[in-house]
């Protein structure tokens, strides 16, 4: 199958409230989506990337860059000719070039998509899903007073959510973690990212989360320290769980064997791809190690390929994969729904969604056509 080109497009999403974090508080979505192009479809992939590099150290601006310089340039031998292209061989080629894995899992995930909408296959079909529909979490921000986090709990809890996550930080962590078990009791599934916004040395005050139960403790230290994780890991009873710190299923195997972490927040962006994401998930399967899907404050597009990722078996706790409207007024996409705290694994071909190119329009910032 040949690509035509690939369009690079930016967008802008305003979300619904401000989405305050260890690392600052986002009023808008900026990002970017990848659309590769045939003569028959198209697919999509969009870029987990933030417009500051924060969360990584990625940006919008990055990604673009890699992308037009180095990536799609690199793909052109797989792509340009008229015989189908093999998506390894494009995780292949792409690994030649280190780092940038938000941007290489957009580019990957346009082209597997428009690969499987030729063959008439799902992505979660494609990757092994196990169930129809997969139970959502929620991550809820840090916020001015512990009543505003109570309300805002109360609320989703309400649309159905099967589990709460908070975001923490050093002044904001073991009040507002107690606040919301005291309040809806030991029954709730609940959990803490940090962001890795503490040190080792804060160790006896992470203990103090220790009698509320969570379910795990997100990236409480920083992203290149598998070692000092390692070492908090056997001073809190509250499993430790990676985020930053995990960019390959290499990462994961190391963090395995230290004894960094005990599950697994798995993020396509975050890795390269769903051909990664799904190495990591095998792994960590194979070593008891309970892995759920995070999530990037996603369109419509991203959050339709999560959920099929989130429904292979591995996947064994809720995952960030809220509902359209967590962030968003109105998707680009069919807005997903919650039904019952669950929502549905999309089984049309590719990711199974596409954009409503007259919303898409309206978000549109620019657009960037790289013939191939
Ligand atoms: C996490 N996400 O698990 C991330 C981090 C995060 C849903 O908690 C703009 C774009 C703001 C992406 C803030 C959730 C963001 C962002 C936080 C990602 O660590
Ligand atoms: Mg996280």
């Amino acid at each position: 199958m040949k690509i035509t080109g690939i369009e690079l497009r930016r967008i802008t999403m305003p979300l619904i409230a401000p989405f305050r974090t260890s690392f600052g508080t986002e009023h808008h979505r900026d990002t970017l989506l990848v659309r590769a192009v045939t003569p028959d479809t198209e697919g999509w992939g969009e870029c987990a990337a933030m417009t500051a590099p924060l969360y990584s150290p990625e940006y919008t601006e990055t990604a673009i860059d890699v992308l037009r310089r180095y990536l799609v340039p690199a793909l052109s031998p797989h792509l340009a000719g008229s015989a189908p292209f093999d998506i390894n061989a494009v995780n292949r080629a792409l690994r030649r070039y280190r780092g940038h894995q938000m941007a290489k899992s957009a580019l990957e995930t346009a082209l597997l998509d428009a690969g499987l909408r030729t063959t008439g296959q799902s992505l979660g079909s494609y990757l092994g899903a196990a169930v129809p529909a997969v139970p959502c979490g929620v991550s809820v921000g840090i916020m001015d007073s512990v009543p505003a986090l109570l309300d805002a709990v109360d609320d989703y809890v309400n649309q159905g959510y099967r589990r709460i996550k908070l975001k923490i930080e050093p002044g904001w962590d073991v009040a507002p973690v107690r606040a919301v078990r005291e309040r809806f009791g030991p029954g709730l599934l609940l959990q803490a990212d940090a962001n890795a916004a503490y040190t080792l040395a804060d160790a006896p005050h992470l203990a103090k989360l220790d009698p509320f139960d969570l379910l795990l403790i997100e990236q409480p230290l920083a992203d290149d320290d598998l070692v000092q994780h390692a070492q908090l890991a056997r001073r809190l009873s509250t499993p430790v769980c990676l985020d930053e710190s995990i960019h390959s299923a290499e990462h994961a195997a190391a963090a395995i064997t230290l004894g960094s972490c005990s599950i697994i927040n798995i993020k396509p962006g975050r890795v390269g791809g769903y051909l990664e994401a799904r190495r990591i998930h095998d792994l960590a399967r194979a070593h008891g190690v309970a892995v759920w899907c995070g999530g990037m404050l996603e369109t419509g597009i991203g959050r339709a390929a999560n959920l099929a990722l989130a429904a292979l078996p591995g996947f064994t706790l809720p995952g960030d994969t809220s509902a359209s409207s967590r962030y968003y007024t109105t998707d680009i996409t069919a807005p997903f729904v919650l039904q019952d705290g669950y929502l549905p694994v999309p089984t049309g071909p590719g990711i199974g969604v596409e954009p409503i190119m007259e919303l898409l329009d309206e978000v549109t910032v620019s657009t960037e056509w790289i013939p191939l």
